[in-house]
């Protein structure tokens, strides 16, 4: 039996080689070196990367014993006093990497391994890889989305930690890496919190892990960090935008080029490292779900150069009417979870994204509601090449803790992180901010800053959220005061599920508060696949279809009406839908079974979308 001395000694070591050093959880200590300055990189998936994808080991660490500082937890009678493991120290240990199990990244842990299916805690990953330094290159660790909070080491050294599970980060690796050998780990912490984004309570899996893509990217010391590059609305012949390249000393020369166009134009950077562009583009053929043409533009500065795949195309608002290049558009869209078909856990692959997508183009859409989070870039590179336009939302869902300042920052920070992965993707319109909030004053002002804080942060696309309704199977309002910070409208409303019966709609008056475009972003009720009845009997695919069919009556009474994202697409895992022989752990409103069966419902919202039954745009 090991002695408590000797037990707690190998706690120590753990710490050391996990922590390296250790700290209190995702709170820098003073002993704890300063993370080196990271950035935020776009456009990843287009640049040349070392894939870090595949087989990591892991570890779950329910007690966080890598994390804490084992004496920090016990000093206070300095019992531990001479017996701090030196670096590189050969105590003994209890856990070892290369005898753990292993699991695919990218991928969720919790369909992963049978143990960890209900697992909500901390978890250790690591592996092993060569890596040969290039002299003047700086290396990130570019990590897709670390489902919740992650810390990142290299070589015992800590790199950097992140918060919030459906955004990318970098952790500048330079430093700690060297030739040959390396050894990466991540933490990865999917415990829910009340001050999170999302908070406590989700209608979906809380899948947990490194659920995208991780990387090795080299960069040259100077090399571009950042661009926006759009049409403009008032001429839509104009390509403006900037270029922005970190490390760059001021007056740094920046080209960017649309080869098939002919196009290039040429700056210099500022001393903040920016370049302002702007190229006539007279022949510009423009992205649309009918022509979802893409442009080659690549990007060059010094030794870097930065390829992507681009459209362009002009999105506003016009009274009740959203402009796509400057005439009406009518949004038919399905409200899509980052589920994976046929499998369950997160939709991760190439396939699972070709299947969604392809539900999607078979329903008859031109748009799609990306609920409730960022989805994978995968998914808006698709929807970039197949022409559908997309919704794309940060999980401040339900009751988030309005009043928190830091609850504040991480949406922002959540915001932010979204909009400069995806400001490259013409079908990207809609940032929303939200989905069915409180009518509190703290929410109102806090979802008004958000909008705020988009429309600064990126002024060419509209701003969203999913609103609340409220009053009784008469008369319902739209009339919820965060109306008034958004350009687009969406409600939520679940007539014939949550209230009355799927006829009740055809007597609802709608009475709005606005003069903007509405989107009903979500409608639907539950259907178990298989099930047959009476279009009255609950849980069957009759009574799905029905409440459709009711919808679109009520729903094409609303003249501000310009789109529709059905809830769902695909039955999806959560632990609220609990009724055994019907939920099972899935919430049952999609279209198609987590299976991929295609319920009744299915070719009724298809054949409405063929004749535009929910059309008032055009
Ligand atoms: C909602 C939520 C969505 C739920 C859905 C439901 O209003 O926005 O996340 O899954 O209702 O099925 O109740």
């Amino acid at each position: 039996m090991l002695s408590l001395t000797r037990l707690r000694a190998s706690f120590a070591a753990v710490c050391l080689a996990l922590c390296a050093p250790a700290g209190p959880l995702f709170a820098q200590s003073a002993a704890e070196p300063a993370a080196p300055p990271s950035t935020l990189l776009v456009a990843v998936d287009q640049r040349p990367a070392q894939s870090l994808d595949g087989d990591w080991h892991i570890m779950a660490d329910p007690y966080l014993a890598g994390l804490y500082s084992f004496h920090n937890a016990f000093n206070s009678n300095g019992y531990f006093k001479d017996e701090q493991p030196q670096p590189g120290s050969k105590v003994l240990v209890e856990y070892d990497f290369s005898k753990s199990p292993t699991i695919k990244v990218p991928g969720d842990w919790n369909t992963q391994k049978e143990w960890l299916r209900l697992y909500e805690g901390g978890l250790w990953y690591e592996r092993h890889f060569g890596f040969q330094p290039v002299a003047n290159h700086r290396v990130f660790l570019h990590i897709g989305a670390a489902n919740y909070r992650a810390r990142a080491y290299i070589n015992g050294h800590f790199l950097c930690e992140h918060e919030g599970g459906f955004t990318p980060f970098d952790c500048d690796a330079t430093a700690a890496l060297k030739p040959g050998d390396n050894s990466v780990v991540l933490f990865v912490d999917d415990t829910r919190s009340a001050d999170g984004v999302p908070t406590l309570k989700t209608d979906w899996y809380n899948y947990g892990g490194l659920t995208r893509d991780v990387s090795l990217v080299s960069l040259p010391n100077s090399f571009i960090d950042d661009f926006d590059l759009h049409l403009d609305r008032a001429t839509r012949t104009m390509i403006e935008g900037y270029v922005h390249v970190e490390g760059a000393a001021a007056g740094t020369p920046v080209t960017v080029a649309l080869p098939e166009l002919g196009l290039r134009a040429a700056g210099t950077t500022d001393a903040a490292g920016r370049v302002a562009i702007s190229m006539q583009a007279k022949k510009l053929s423009l992205w649309s779900p009918e022509n979802p043409k893409l442009y080659r533009v690549e990007m060059v500065s010094g030794e870097d150069r930065l390829t992507d795949s681009m459209g362009f195309r002009t999105i506003e608002v016009q009274g009740s009417e959203i402009l796509l290049n400057g005439r009406p558009v009518a949004l038919h869209g399905v409200s899509v979870h980052a589920e994976a078909p046929y499998r369950t856990g997160r939709a991760v692959t190439d396939e699972d994204i070709a299947t969604l997508t392809g539900w999607v183009k078979e329903l008859g859409c031109n748009y799609m509601r990306l609920a409730h989070y960022p989805h994978d870039q995968r998914m808006t590179r698709a929807a970039d090449r197949l022409g559908i336009l997309v919704w794309s939302e940060v999980p401040v869902y339900w009751a988030e803790e309005f009043d928190n300042p830091a609850v504040f920052a991480k949406s922002q920070q959540q915001l932010h992180e979204e909009i400069r992965r995806d400001r490259d993707k013409a079908s990207v319109i809609l940032w929303s901010i939200a989905n069915e909030t409180p009518d509190t004053a703290a929410r109102t002002d806090f979802l008004t800053r958000s909008a705020a804080y988009v429309r600064e942060q990126d002024p060419t696309r509209l701003v969203t959220a999913a609103l609340l309704v409220h009053g009784d199977l008469t008369t319902k309002f739209i009339d919820d005061p965060l109306g008034k910070a958004l350009d687009v409208i969406g409600f939520n409303e679940y007539i014939g599920w949550y209230e009355g019966t799927p006829a009740s709609a055809d007597s609802v008056t709608w009475k709005v508060s606005y003069n903007k475009p509405l989107i009903v972003s979500e409608f639907g009720a539950g259907a178990k696949a298989g099930l047959h009845g009476s279009p009255d009997q609950r849980w069957t695919e009759e009574y799905e279809a029905n409440v459709y069919r009711h919808q679109f009556a009520m729903l094409n009474k609303i003249p501000q009406l310009r789109g529709s994202t059905p809830w769902v697409l695909m039955d999806f895992r959560s632990p609220v839908r609990q009724l055994p022989g019907i939920q099972d752990g899935f919430n049952r409103k999609g279209l198609l079974s987590d299976q991929g069966q295609k319920k009744e419902a299915f070719s009724v919202l298809q054949q409405a979308y063929k004749t535009n039954a929910l059309d008032h745009a055009e």
